[in-house]
């Protein structure tokens, strides 16, 4: 990680051309840096400053030094590509949008107006996803857009909206976090996916924090913590449950505040009476010691925080999960103070924004709600439509690909996402796109899914494109662009804007910068619960950032919520009991092991960004199985040799890496490549219920060695 700020300009031989202060596409920290253009010996380089800023306070990881590798690359689009017997060809952007018109056109005509699908993602800048959920429901009146977020944040999100009332990544500002005296990290590899945020965890220790982190595998963030609870996957709500049982126990319950600002406190006690923890040690492999070691630890303290990510979340009861770990700090009264609350840690660069302004298939911007009355008529005012025009709810991402594959939806726009690689069960998906009547993907690069579109359109990288992006303390800051584009690439909203120009609806589009979309989506947003009224360009350039909600010019933003109530219309939080959930899938004779899937530090995603940067490609350049020794030795596999995972589902390609550091009975792969090594080839499909996240930390597989 770089820390320190130094200028190549004394070296000899190398000139600096220009500078842009710019800010990492890559994940929800949302670091900021400077890009220098030099020349060195008649040769353009590139060197990257780290810029100070409070989220990463001056630091970068590995991949925000290397982010412009991709957007720099030669495999960048450049022109709009039309598929041709099969093969990409170059077409002119008038011409595309003319292909675009005629079949959406027939399309909407053969099958109906919500046979056209959307499909959105968490890159996107918050004027970009603002403007995606307006162009689906006013340029197309789809009902049918949703976006690739629903993997990644639906089931903190749902749970924080039921239990709190409002839904923000971080409920506390970063910066209380050194202050906390007690720590639990689930399911979070926060070292390896937001590394700059990990010196708040280190000074936490430095401060006598106790740190308690839930994970199967032994990781970079787990080394940090005094007690590892090594569990079972898919588990986590059950041990909660566990961890609960100890604080009423104990008598580390806080009175005063689960009177005064929560309910639903009888009716957990008494769903707690009936969970015994040797049974609840049984079934999440944790020992009744430890248990008990972390609940007390965390009902002593008086301060404490809950941080939660991808780990908890993506389970078939992810939003149980959620709620559970929300429970246990309502009853121990660890919320709205310093150094007290709850923290899912978003994942894309505008994971959070990119929640909050209607991309999702039952939202409208602001975080209000396509099915409210009230919500509908505030909208369809602002957009200046005729409140019955406004389309109803949708379905989530993987049902969208369910209704593809059942040529319920036949035509579908791709903007900001990968949904070949990134869905579970990618077989269901492939099978489903190139079925598909008429797939337009907008990419920076021809993606996996890309390679199946029907046309393709180039779009601007972050190096390129002005916007705001909300970082995961729902701090909204603004990224200027450091150069033109490229060839005859276009913003995305540039390209929202022009086809819904082509589908006769110019007039609602008529903007001319993303500020000018900004100012519409504030006064979207003004009133709702993500509320931006108050935040301006002007105030962003000249403040650096601003949380939301902040609802007038002169608010300074709300930096740590709850603090005197919560948002429901009472005031109140929602405990609520959690069963001991199971995953869906468990192992058996022919599929022994648990999958968990999940990242590495030097890749992104799907990896489309990150494959093609020389400098992390050469860290990682292929996908890997974590295997127990004692797992290996049984099944006759050797380190660093090619294995094959099967599920019921598929197959897929990997080289073993044998480590004690993950539990004998689970195997992990990363999800960051594609085709042979695409683990959602071999994932399960089966969604929460209340949320829809798919289940992809937990399915049973068998491993076997690659006979060739
Ligand atoms: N380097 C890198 N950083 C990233 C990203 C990336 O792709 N690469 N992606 C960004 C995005 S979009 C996201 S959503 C975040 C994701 O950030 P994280 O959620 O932190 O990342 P994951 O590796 O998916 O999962 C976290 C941990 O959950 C553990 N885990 C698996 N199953 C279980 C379980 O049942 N219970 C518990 N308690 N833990 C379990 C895994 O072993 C893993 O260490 O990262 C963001 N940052
Ligand atoms: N097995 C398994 N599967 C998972 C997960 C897991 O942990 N395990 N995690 C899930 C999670 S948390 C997430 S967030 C999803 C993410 O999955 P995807 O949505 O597929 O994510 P990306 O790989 O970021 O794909 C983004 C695509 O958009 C392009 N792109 C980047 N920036 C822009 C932009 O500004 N505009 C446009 N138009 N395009 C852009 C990139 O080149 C890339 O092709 O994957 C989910 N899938
Ligand atoms: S990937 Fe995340 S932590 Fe790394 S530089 Fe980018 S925003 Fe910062
Ligand atoms: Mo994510």
């Amino acid at each position: 990680m770089v820390t320190s700020k130094h200028t190549l300009s004394e070296a000899p031989h190398t000139k600096p051309v220009q500078a842009f202060e710019t800010q990492c596409p890559f994940c929800s920290v949302q670091c900021k840096m400077e890009l220098i253009e030099q020349e060195a010996m008649g040769r353009k380089t590139h060197l990257v400053n780290p810029i100070e800023n409070p989220a990463s306070e001056g630091r970068l990881c590995v991949k925000g030094m290397n982010a412009h590798q991709h957007a720099l690359h030669r495999d960048r689009l450049l022109y709009p590509m039309v598929k041709v017997n099969g093969k990409f060809e170059r077409i002119s952007w008038e011409k595309a949008l003319d292909l675009i018109k005629e079949k959406f056109t027939q399309i909407q005509q053969e099958d109906g107006l919500d046979a056209l699908g959307v499909y959105g993602g968490g890159s996107l800048t918050n004027e970009e996803a603002y403007l995606l959920g307006k162009f689906a429901r006013v340029a197309l009146k789809t009902r049918h857009i949703d976006y690739n977020g629903r993997f990644c944040m639906s089931a903190a999100a749902s749970a924080a909206n039921k239990a709190f009332g409002v839904d923000r990544g971080l409920t506390n500002q970063l910066s209380e976090i050194p202050f906390t005296e007690c720590i639990i990290l689930a399911g979070t590899n926060v070292a390896e996916c937001q590394p700059t945020l990990l010196p708040y965890f280190t000074r936490a220790k430095e401060n006598g924090a106790y740190v308690i982190a839930i994970d199967p595998r032994e990781t970079a963030t787990t080394q940090l913590a005094d007690l590892h609870l090594k569990i079972k996957p898919g588990m986590d709500a059950a041990l909660v449950n566990g961890l609960l049982k100890v604080i009423l126990e104990e008598g580390y319950v806080d009175q005063t505040f689960v009177e005064e600002r929560t309910k639903g406190f009888k009716e957990l006690e008494e769903h707690l009476s009936s969970v015994d923890l040797d049974h609840i040690a049984d079934i999440t492999g944790i020992s009744v010691q430890h248990i008990r070691e972390a609940a007390t630890r965390f009902g002593r303290a008086k301060t404490g925080m809950v941080f939660t990510a991808r780990g908890v979340e993506q389970q078939t009861h992810g939003y149980m999960g959620v709620r559970n770990f929300i429970n246990l700090l309502l009853v121990t009264g660890k919320m709205g103070k310093a150094g007290c609350g709850y923290g899912a840690i978003t994942g894309q660069g505008n994971g959070q924004g990119g929640r909050e302004h209607g991309q999702k298939a039952d939202q409208l911007p602001g975080y209000r709600s396509i099915e409210n009355p009230e919500h509908r008529s505030y909208i369809a005012r602002v957009w200046g439509i005729d409140e019955q025009d406004l389309p109803g709810q949708g379905v989530s991402a993987y049902e969208m690909m369910v209704k593809i594959h059942r040529r319920e939806i036949t035509g579908l726009l791709v903007m900001g996402s990968n949904p070949l690689v990134s869905n579970p069960n990618a077989n269901l998906i492939e099978e489903g796109l190139k079925k598909l009547k008429f797939l337009v993907v907008i990419d920076l690069f021809v993606s996996e899914t890309a390679r199946l579109a029907d046309l393709i359109l180039p779009t601007s990288s972050y190096l390129e494109d002005e916007g705001t992006m909300t970082n995961l303390e729902g701090r909204v800051t603004l990224r200027p662009a450091s150069r033109p584009c490229p060839g005859e690439v276009k913003h995305d909203w540039q390209i929202l804007c022009e086809i819904a120009r082509v589908l006769g609806k110019g007039k609602f589009f008529s903007f001319g910068s993303a500020e000018e979309i900004f100012d519409e989506l504030r006064l979207a947003s003004r009133g709702g619960v993500a509320d931006y009224y108050g935040i301006t360009y002007e105030r962003l350039k000249r403040e650096g950032g601003v949380y939301w909600p902040c609802p007038s010019p002169d608010h300074p933003g709300q930096a740590r919520l709850f603090e005197h109530s919560f948002a429901h219309p009472d005031g109140k939080a929602e405990i609520m009991p959690v069963n001991n959930h199971f995953p869906n899938e468990q192992v058996n004779d022919d599929f022994p092991l648990y999958l968990t899937t999940g990242r590495v530090m030097t890749h992104y995603l799907t990896g489309v960004q990150t494959r093609r940067s020389h400098s992390l490609a050469a860290r990682n350049f292929e996908s890997f199985a974590e295997i127990h020794p004692k797992t290996a030795k049984k099944y006759g596999i050797e380190d660093q040799t090619l294995i094959r995972l099967e599920s019921r589902r598929g197959s897929i390609i990997v080289r073993s890496k044998i480590t004690s550091e993950i539990r004998e009975d689970t195997v992990f792969v990363p999800m960051h490549w594609a085709d042979l090594q695409n683990v959602n080839l071999i994932t399960l499909d089966a969604l929460d219920p209340i949320c829809k996240m798919p289940g992809f930390k937990v399915c049973a597989v068998k491993i076997s060695p690659l006979v060739i």
